[in-house]
């Protein structure tokens, strides 16, 4: 299958919410050789975004949502590890701990920054999701982290990134770690409202945002 055929219909396996299709197209462009960064944002990402639209428009509920996500994670289930397998030898980065905030369980967006900054060379400790703010901190200064990324996906949650740069600043830690926001409520303007470091709108700017905060581009 050549890339145009291919990518609709990764595209179209996360919108049916069909695992077994994701994971075998995923499986399908790992052995083709493709470029595994561009069939996440230009094959799966498209999909997850249509049925982003989807759920907004009324047409999809919960358990679409959910089987879609599902199909979402078979596919990076497949991707990730030839991901991480290519950034080894070029963990040029450091350590970056990432996680969804306190109270926010949306997980997606955070999932595909943490892929795509393992592919760009970092060492990625991925808290998960609902993680508390005290987590990221006694993580980050448990493995030496020199970056802190916060996914927030509700305007209710976003606050937590807000108190988490405060917490730093309690600790008097602030200085030690660069902090990234992100999540469809954030944006530039939030991002410095809140004395955070850097605001990515997507998973491929977040690397390169890393990456120039991290020092080399
Ligand atoms: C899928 C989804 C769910 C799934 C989540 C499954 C999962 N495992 O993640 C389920 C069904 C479980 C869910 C639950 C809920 N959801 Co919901 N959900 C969505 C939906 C449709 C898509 C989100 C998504 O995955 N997008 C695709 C990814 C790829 O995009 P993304 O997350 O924005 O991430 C990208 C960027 O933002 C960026 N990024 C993300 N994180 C970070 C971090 C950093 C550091 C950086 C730099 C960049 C970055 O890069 C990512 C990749 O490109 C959105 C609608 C929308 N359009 O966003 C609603 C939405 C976020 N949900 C919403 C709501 C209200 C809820 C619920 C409260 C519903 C309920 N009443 O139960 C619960 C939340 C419970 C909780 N406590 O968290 C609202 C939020 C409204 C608001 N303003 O606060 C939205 C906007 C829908 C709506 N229009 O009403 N949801």
């Amino acid at each position: 299958m050549t890339k145009n055929e291919i990518y609709p219909k990764m595209s179209e396996a996360i919108v049916a919410g069909d695992r077994v299709a994701a994971r075998a197209l995923a499986e399908e462009a790992v052995r083709s050789g493709l470029d595994l960064l561009e069939v996440v944002e230009k094959g799966y990402v498209p999909g997850i975004q249509k049925v982003g639209e989807l759920w907004e428009q009324g047409e999809y509920f919960l358990p679409e949502l959910i089987t879609s996500a599902e199909a979402m994670k078979a596919a990076m289930s497949v991707l990730d590890p030839e991901l991480n397998r290519k950034g080894v030898g070029t963990r040029m980065g450091g350590k970056v701990v990432i996680g969804t905030v306190e109270g926010d369980i949306h997980d997606i967006g955070k999932n595909l920054v943490a892929s795509m900054l393992q592919a760009g060379g970092f060492e990625v400790i991925d808290l998960g999701a609902d993680v508390k703010l005290e987590k990221f901190i006694e993580t980050a200064e448990a493995v030496g982290a020199g970056m802190i990324c916060l996914s927030a996906l509700l305007t209710t949650t976003m606050a937590n990134q807000r108190r988490l740069i405060g917490l730093l600043r309690d600790k008097g830690l602030r200085d030690k770690y660069k902090v990234l926001v992100g999540g469809a409520p954030a944006s530039r303007k939030w991002a410095e409202e809140i004395g955070a470091d850097g605001y990515a709108e997507n998973a491929v700017a977040a690397v390169k945002l890393a990456k120039s905060l991290a020092g080399h581009s």
